[in-house]
């Protein structure tokens, strides 16, 4: 499949700003394009991309999200003096006019457009486009916060009804609340709309009691609006992650989107003078990732805000490196949500419990219900100096993000004789490729800088094929551990036996972790889970009676027909925190013969376990599966999951043995805490 990435970028785009003194406007300036165009300029990630010519939104496409009256007006503004501007923008919130920006929204909304065509054609799998002014707080007759035109709502319903796009999921991921976007599609359920929003209790602008988290949709859109207030500042990777995890991911699989379009604003990374926030650059290519695999890829990303330039240009190079496939870096400390994130979640959660099945059992509302905290708090404080703020800003300073190098090889399988190498994998594992040591390790169990074998696994050399079947697997884990190659896939004869040994060979070694995931029945000795080398979660029909540790997860769930939500439901909620929490330097995932899975299920497990270990996954699979390497090698290689179909409510005895699951290891593994009785991180949030 492997189809490229747009980029849409016009410099004209720069071609205004604000022309008098403005404390509100002042961060929204022309170098926020150009930085960030420059800083992917100068990581090759421009030349990287498909180059898609911005165009000039028509009339038509305008009004699909504003009213008459409103463009009429906008029309007029390249015309007025100075002083007319000023006054035409006295009408609206934190937002400022210029000779020129009517063009520029009429640019912004068009490369929206642009990308809308680029991605539904297939001319690319998905795009970012890099724009001025933004569009997400914009109304139907309104500008509001630096927006004119909405381009993402534009885009939304010009998607609708060009291609026919039934579903379309709206990730806005901006630290404030995209209001103009949650208005537009509040009672459409063919739109769902997801914002997290720095919200402090509504002291924070745009201070709306509707950016709450039980703001759900109105009529028949009841559900499809999903608001995650943050109500203190610093959240760090871990809030966002979780709320990626327990709210949108489970919700987003449930609905089933046929595009999705990000609202990428990157005022909610660390050093944003706005959004005050602690996440940093990195975890925008995590973010990014777990939306790939919706919408078999299809997604649109366009840029609303981010006012630390260094900061706003380091996300922008995150998300484009994570669109064209490039694996992510590892998240770095995952030390769970902190307390004020839970009880956000908490809410969200509970708010939507009726709203989607994948949140029924979610627990209810506490009775001290947060609402009224918002009431109480609202006259309280609040008065701090606008210029001690100011002096109190803080520089805040943060690592740059590690080097996003691919390694040149990006998936190597090993194969039996008679199976086709699939097109754009390296065959790896001939005779030529055993190496010595691998074998005298094999035969002998010791190899220098890791420690013997635990086990004999062959004695003889008697099963000659499997030996070298054995030693292609070490040289392939070793030369993805050195980052000379990113995945493998292996098809083998006896699949717990090689699963076994990889694991004992990469987990020998000082600094490894290997997350095992294990799909089907066989049986995983307990002996590799001891101390804490490894961490191994099996789904599995049968109930487990391996001892249960905090490295061992047995996740039981029936078959029936409601199998893939139950299975999916606990990838997303269950397995992912589990994963990023853990933080393995291999993904070992491995597909038993007994595994049950479909095609399109197994292939979302493949491509949402991706994001972990930077990409290092080793897919081993039983000879008799050939019909699975092609499409897995195709996942490895960074093709999109084909989409699952909306999904059905999940069994209840499969949420059942799921949540029984994150209650029994929620202490020991913070990423699975959902409500604000658990603790939460260590901070004083
Ligand atoms: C200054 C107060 C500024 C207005 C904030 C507008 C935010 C705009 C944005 C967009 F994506 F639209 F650009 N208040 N201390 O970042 O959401
Ligand atoms: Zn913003």
């Amino acid at each position: 499949m492997r189809m490229g990435t747009a980029l849409i970028y016009d410099e004209e785009m720069t071609n205004y700003k604000l022309l008098w003194v403005d404390p509100a406007c002042k961060i929204e300036v022309p170098e926020r394009l150009t930085v960030s165009h420059e800083t992917l300029v100068k990581s090759g990630l421009v030349d990287r991309c498909v180059s898609v010519p911005v165009r000039e939104a028509t009339d038509a496409d305008i009004l699909l999200a504003h009213s008459e009256e409103y463009l009429e007006a906008v029309k007029k503004t390249p015309y007025m003096t100075l002083e007319d501007l000023k006054e035409f923008t006295l009408q609206y919130g934190d937002v400022y006019f210029h000779p020129n920006i009517y063009h520029c929204a009429k640019l912004a909304a068009g490369a929206a457009l642009q990308l809308v065509d680029s991605v539904m054609t297939g001319k690319v799998r998905n795009g970012m486009a890099l724009v001025r002014p933004p569009g997400h707080h914009s109304m139907r007759s309104a500008a509001n916060g630096f927006c004119v035109f909405n381009n993402v709502a534009i885009a939304a319903r010009y998607a609708k009804q060009t291609y026919g796009v039934k579903r379309v999921l709206i990730v806005d991921w901006d630290i404030h609340h995209g209001q103009g976007v949650q208005y537009c599609f509040e009672d459409d359920p063919s739109v769902l709309y997801f914002s997290w929003h720095r919200y402090e209790h509504q002291k924070f602008w745009p201070q709306l009691r509707e950016s709450d988290f039980d703001a759900v949709g109105k009529e028949k859109g009841v559900g499809f609006n999903v608001n995650v207030p943050w109500n203190k500042v610093g959240m760090q990777n871990s809030d966002y992650l979780s709320v990626f995890c327990h709210v949108l991911l489970p919700v987003a699989y449930e609905f089933c989107p046929d595009l999705v379009f990000v609202c990428a604003g990157f005022d909610s990374a660390i050093g944003d003078p706005e959004g005050e926030m602690c996440a940093t650059p990195d975890v925008f290519a995590h973010l990014t990732h777990l939306l790939m695999n919706l919408a078999g890829g299809k997604l649109c990303a366009v840029l609303e805000g981010g006012y630390n330039l260094t900061s706003l240009a380091q996300s922008v190079c995150q998300t484009v490196h994570t669109l064209l496939g490039d694996p992510a870096p590892r998240p770095a400390n995952l030390n769970g949500p902190c307390k004020s994130a839970l009880e956000s979640l908490h809410c969200v959660r509970s708010a939507h419990r009726q709203n989607w099945s994948c949140l029924k059992h979610a627990a209810d509302l506490p009775t001290s219900d947060i609402s009224t905290k918002r009431i109480k708090l609202g006259d309280e404080e609040d008065t701090v100096d606008k210029a001690e703020e100011e002096e109190s800003a803080q520089e805040v300073f943060w690592p740059e993000p590690p080097g996003r190098v691919t390694p040149t090889v990006r998936t190597a399988v090993v194969l039996p004789d008679g199976v086709a190498c699939p097109d754009g994998c390296k065959h790896f594992g001939s005779t030529e490729d055993l190496d010595p040591l691998v074998v005298d390790k094999l035969k002998y169990g010791a190899v220098v800088g890791h420690a013997p074998l635990k086990e004999n696994f062959l004695g003889d050399a008697e099963h000659s094929d499997a030996l070298s079947t054995l030693s292609s697997l070490i040289a392939l884990a070793e030369k993805m551990e050195k980052n000379e190659i990113c995945s493998g896939l292996a098809l083998v004869h006896d699949v717990s036996m090689a699963m076994k040994f990889v694991v004992q060979h990469v987990a020998s070694a000082p600094r490894n972790r290997v997350l095992v995931v294990c799909v089907g029945d066989g049986k995983v000795m307990s002996n590799i889970t001891e101390d804490g080398k490894t961490l191994v979660v099996q789904f599995s029909n049968k109930d487990s009676d391996e001892q249960k540790c905090k490295h061992y997860v047995p996740v039981c769930l029936k078959k029936g027909h409601s199998e893939v939500s139950g299975f999916v439901q606990a990838v997303l909620s269950l397995l992912l925190p589990l994963g990023y929490e853990y933080d393995p330097s291999l993904v070992l995932l491995v597909r038993m013969p007994d595994s049950g899975l479909s095609e399109s299920v197994w292939l979302q497990l493949t491509g949402l376990l991706q994001g972990l270990a930077q990409g290092h996954t080793l897919v081993l699979m039983q000879e008799g599966e050939e019909a699975c390497v092609g499409p897995t090698a195709s996942s490895l290689l960074g093709d999109p999951a084909p989409s699952l179909g909306q999904l059905l409510a999940p069994l209840p005895e499969d949420v059942q043995s799921v949540e029984s699951l994150r209650h029994r290891l929620k202490a020991d593994w913070k990423l699975l805490q959902t409500t604000a009785e658990e603790t939460g991180r260590g901070d004083e949030n």
